[in-house]
């Protein structure tokens, strides 16, 4: 019994070592041998890797039925091509795997690994009102990278403005700094910009910001004040002597009250009195007016006047109103149409016509020439511009 039993084990035994051996060409050999490649071992989350096991092989005469796929991020694929791609949304360190399947049911494992590197982490805080004329206060300097690395820093100081040509007015770098207050915004409005941190693997995260510029209040109060300019000099007849000036650059001039005076001829000789031409002209507003001298009476210098009131109309004063800044309001009450009489240069042209006598007396004229004095008064309106509630 007992040597009938160990035969019929040892049968059996090589009854299905034989069977084995027609199945296939031996247990050893029926897996396949998996080989997998990446097409980049390191990325920035939200990126693709493309894998590929198509170097694995099986021994003839198997053949490879299917590829199992483990991303390692709860993500699994078969197919039945050596090929697949993966996106990886999560920042770590991955190993993916394929499991290589032929059709005897043999299998084999290949792993890669991967770094998914994770953007830096933008934390930044941007002035949302100010004044026109403030700059704007931005900071990203609390922004990180998970992984310890560099972080630079690009302000696009306008999403609607494209500083560097390239056709997107939303990528410009106008500031490398984690802090800057280079932007100041001198017209009230809604300004809109962006912040894009970047690490050193060139992943990078970008938020808008928004700002508000309000405009200043200013008090306008027009305040009267006279110049008045001197000149004199001495002319022979037919000399003309010019003046150009600029009487007040930021005021509105209502009146001017312009004389020519000549010296009194007291010797009988040089009587009777002469005869001057004072022109005035205003190239800006299209005046030239011109006056001769005369002499009222007997006991007065000779002298010729030009005066001209309402040259502008009295503006409206001591009220407050709403501008960007002092400088345009100033520029907007000096140029209000139809109030810019007088602007720019003031040209007087002091010419001697004649002085009389030119009769000689020893060979010489008695009265060649005669001193002049002019005397210009202007009266004006300077603003003035205070700026409230601050
Ligand atoms: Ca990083
Ligand atoms: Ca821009
Ligand atoms: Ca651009
Ligand atoms: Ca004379």
């Amino acid at each position: 019994m007992k040597v009938t039993a160990t035969s019929l084990t040892l049968l059996i035994t090589l009854m299905l070592l034989v069977t084995s051996f027609a199945g296939c060409s031996g247990l050893s050999n029926v897996n396949p041998n998996a080989k997998l490649v990446a097409d980049r071992d390191e990325i920035n989350a939200g990126e693709t890797v493309n894998f590929d096991a198509r170097e694995s092989s099986t021994p003839d005469p198997t053949i490879i039925e299917e590829y199992r796929w483990n991303f390692d991020d709860g993500s699994t694929k078969t197919s039945k091509q050596g090929v697949s791609s993966h996106q990886f949304s999560i920042p770590g360190y991955y190993s993916i795997e394929v499991t290589v399947v032929n059709d005897q049911g043999g299998t084999d494992i290949a792993y890669v690994s991967l770094f998914v590197n994770s953007p830096p982490i933008l934390t930044f805080d941007v002035s949302t009102v100010i004044r026109t004329g403030d700059s704007v206060i931005m900071d990203a300097s609390d922004s990180m990278d998970p992984e310890g690395g560099v972080v630079s820093f690009a302000w696009d100081f306008d999403i609607t403005v494209d500083t560097n040509n390239d056709g997107d007015p939303s990528n410009d770098v106008d500031s490398t700094d984690s802090i800057t207050t280079e932007l100041i915004l001198s017209q009230s409005g809604n300004r809109t910009g962006s912040i894009t941190v970047t690490d050193d693997k060139g992943a990078s995260n970008t938020s808008s910001w928004s700002v508000m510029v309000i405009s200043r209040t200013f008090r306008i109060v027009w305040e009267q004040q006279h110049v008045e300019l001197e000149w004199s000099g001495y002319l022979e007849q037919g000399q003309s002597y010019q003046i150009t000036d600029i009487p007040h650059s930021s005021s509105r001039m209502i009146s001017v009250n312009s004389t020519l005076v000549l010296a009194r001829d007291i010797l009988p000789i040089m009587w009777p009195e002469d005869n001057f031409t004072m022109a005035i002209s205003v190239p800006s507003s299209g005046w030239n007016i011109f006056s001769a001298t005369a002499q009222d009476n007997i006991t007065q210098n000779s002298s010729a006047s030009i005066v001209r009131d309402n040259m502008n109309s009295y503006p409206e004063s001591g009220y407050t109103i709403t501008a960007d800044s002092a400088d345009d309001l100033l520029y907007s009450l000096l140029n209000e149409p139809g109030q810019r009489f007088g602007q720019g240069e003031w040209i007087w042209t002091i010419t001697a016509d004649d002085c009389h006598p030119d009769i000689p007396i020893d060979d010489i004229d008695p009265d060649q020439g005669n001193d002049w004095q002019l005397v210009v008064d202007f009266l004006l309106l300077v603003p003035r511009i205070s700026e409230i509630g601050i």
